[in-house]
């Protein structure tokens, strides 16, 4: 049983009145108090970005890494010691510029990890650079004048089907409890858990105001979407625009790859006795 005063952390929330990271936070709170396991079974993983603050402002352990490399740390984590439940947060461009080549191998690789991406459609921490989920023509700061950016965007739907994740869904953090259930999902699946959140950056993007959202989101349950149907969901991942579905879009069952790891081989690394005169020879002979 965990409760939201066990979840505050010490440190003070620096995020701008009204940034949709704050629901962001709401809704893994939430969470974890649904799924109620105790603080020390969770590992939170970050990368830079405002979204890379998320372990500084919730009382679980937590590994704020460098730009784009949350997945590695988490892959390693994971296989480590499989019976932790490792969470990402990573941002848009965290997760899909200099990170893009870590989220696909991870989905890949289906490491039992849940990804939390925060879609804001801009680099937030940086002061309002385009990045790969920008959509084409938007005016930035850094975009040229007057066509605006000058390619099209990433569709991390898309890429998270593509790449083998196998279990991807899209949230907005103005829905805490579709969020919510999404995230409780996400961490329960065995696999590679794959969630992109749409989240308005108040500052500096101007299109993807809150209004954008709850104007154009509506959630696939309404649909009957068949989240078994591989290319009914990479389908899906294309509608953007007037519509812009939220929810559970592809889940599958594959093996872990922790379980390929460790299947046959006994016990995970976290469970090996360490022989400590082992050490000191590969030591001994090292420094000779
Ligand atoms: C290796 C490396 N590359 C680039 C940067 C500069 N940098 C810091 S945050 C950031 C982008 C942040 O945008 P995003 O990931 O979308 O997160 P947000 O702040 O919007 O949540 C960049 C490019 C860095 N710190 N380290
Ligand atoms: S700059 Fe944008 S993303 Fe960063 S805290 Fe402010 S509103 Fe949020």
């Amino acid at each position: 049983m965990v409760n939201r005063d066990d979840l505050e952390a010490p440190q003070e929330i620096q995020w701008c009145p009204g940034c949709g990271n704050f629901g962001i936070l709401r809704a893994l709170k939430d969470t974890i108090m649904e799924i109620g396991e105790p603080r020390h079974n969770y590992f939170i993983v970050s990368g830079i970005g405002q979204s890379g603050k998320v372990p500084h402002f919730i009382n679980l352990n937590g590994f704020h890494t460098l730009h784009g490399r949350p997945i590695p740390i988490a892959t390693a984590a994971a296989v480590a010691n499989p019976g932790l439940k490792v969470i990402v947060h990573a941002g848009d461009g965290d997760t899909f510029g200099e990170g893009l080549g870590h989220m696909l191998h991870g989905a890949r690789r289906n490491v039992n990890i849940a990804c939390f991406i925060h879609n804001n459609g801009i680099y937030g921490l940086t002061k309002g650079q385009y990045s790969p989920t920008t959509p084409h023509g938007q005016i930035t700061k850094t975009s040229p004048k007057p066509v605006g950016v000058p390619m099209q965007a990433v569709n991390p739907i898309g890429q998270a089907i593509i790449g083998g994740a196998t279990f991807v869904a899209r949230g907005f953090s103005g829905d805490m409890e579709q969020l919510t259930g999404l995230m409780v999902k996400a961490i329960k699946h065995k696999g590679f858990a794959f969630v992109e959140i749409m989240q308005p950056c108040v500052v500096f993007n101007k299109v993807w105001t809150w209004d954008f959202f709850k104007e154009r989101t509506y959630s696939l349950d309404d649909e009957n979407h068949d989240s078994s149907d591989k290319v009914a969901a990479l389908e899906k991942s294309f509608e953007w625009g007037e519509k812009i579905p939220t929810g559970l879009f592809y889940k599958e069952s594959r093996v872990t790859l922790e379980h390929e790891l460790y299947t046959p081989r006994e016990g995970s690394l976290v469970t090996h006795e360490t022989d400590r005169s082992d050490l000191q020879q590969l030591i001994d002979e090292l420094s000779l």
